[in-house]
């Protein structure tokens, strides 16, 4: 059965701080349709409205399968247009929004669900993930921001082979890539998630804000601006009453210390 108007196509919840966003058309495998970013859409901005940080993930044994092809096999040009330019304003509150977002990629993690992962700003896969890129033997071409994300990450010498041969990577080369920041056992990667987003959740707004939308933007800087926005960011930060507050905590001993690595 494929879900249609009214169903619910992404699931919201609301764990303290954190909003957990979940893709839930699992029988066609996440696939994103145009009603799927459109309820993302939703979610997102309540997320960012309500919560401190958020968690996407996917119903099901795979995160997701991308766009959702049979709404694309006979699109007219201009609304295959629009329908990308929108998926570029929704993920783009997820990237360059108010709150961070960890993803839980598990099994399938293609093509769209690829991009969807690379707007978040952490990346957590469990040992079931693979990455694929299929658009060459689909017949067409990212479309979800993933030619400015996915090649950030990975390289695009990486994400055209990926793109031409429609190689598969696991978890683990994928880690080793850039393009995801943690690999857990089978099943764990929502549970690391949310530990993530809370972790996020519990520093500075602002801090969190700079790091969302200064960082990216001084990367598409000349060194020269980039320096000079990092210091206004800087001092921007610094002035504010949480940041005063929380260098006062740790000068007086009420804050925690920076822990070497439990992982080895
Ligand atoms: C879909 C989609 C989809 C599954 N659109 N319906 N994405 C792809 O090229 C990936 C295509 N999907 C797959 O390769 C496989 O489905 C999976 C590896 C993800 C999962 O395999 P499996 O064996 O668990 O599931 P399945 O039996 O292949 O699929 C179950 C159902 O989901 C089936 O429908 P049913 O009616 O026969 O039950 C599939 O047709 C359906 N399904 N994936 C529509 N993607 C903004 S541009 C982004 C460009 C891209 O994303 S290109 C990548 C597209």
């Amino acid at each position: 059965m494929d879900r249609t108007a009214g169903e619910n196509l992404v699931t919201y919840e609301l764990r303290g701080a954190v909003a957990v966003i979940g893709l839930n058309r699992p029988e066609k495998r996440n696939a994103i349709s145009d009603r799927v970013v459109e309820a993302l859409a939703r979610a997102v901005e309540r997320a960012s409205a309500e919560a401190r940080a958020g968690v996407i993930m996917g119903t099901g044994p795979h995160f997701c399968a991308g766009l959702d092809l049979g709404e694309h096999v006979e699109k007219p040009l201009i609304d295959a247009i629009a329908g990308s330019r929108r998926w570029h304003r929704v993920f783009d509150m997820i990237e360059r929004g108010t709150i961070p977002f960890v993803s839980a990629l598990q099994g399938a993690v293609v093509g769209g669900g690829f991009e969807l992962a690379a707007s978040t700003h952490i990346r957590v896969a469990d040992a079931s993930a693979f990455f694929g890129m299929p658009e060459g033997q689909r017949g067409i071409f990212v479309g979800g921001g993933g030619s400015v994300r996915i090649a950030r990450l990975i390289g695009a010498a990486r994400m055209g082979d990926m793109m031409l041969t429609g190689r598969t990577v696991t978890a683990e080369k994928m880690e080793a890539w850039g393009g995801i920041n943690y690999v857990t056992p089978e099943g764990q990667s929502l549970e690391k998630a949310i530990e993530l987003a809370e972790a996020t959740a519990g520093n500075a707004q602002m801090s969190n804000y700079a790091i969302l939308n200064a960082l990216p933007r001084i990367q598409d800087m000349s060194s020269e601006d980039g320096l000079f926005m990092e210091s206004i960011m800087s001092a921007l930060t610094s002035v504010t009453p949480e940041a005063e507050e929380r260098l006062r905590a740790f000068l007086e001993k009420r804050a925690k210390k920076v822990m070497a690595p439990r992982d080895v």
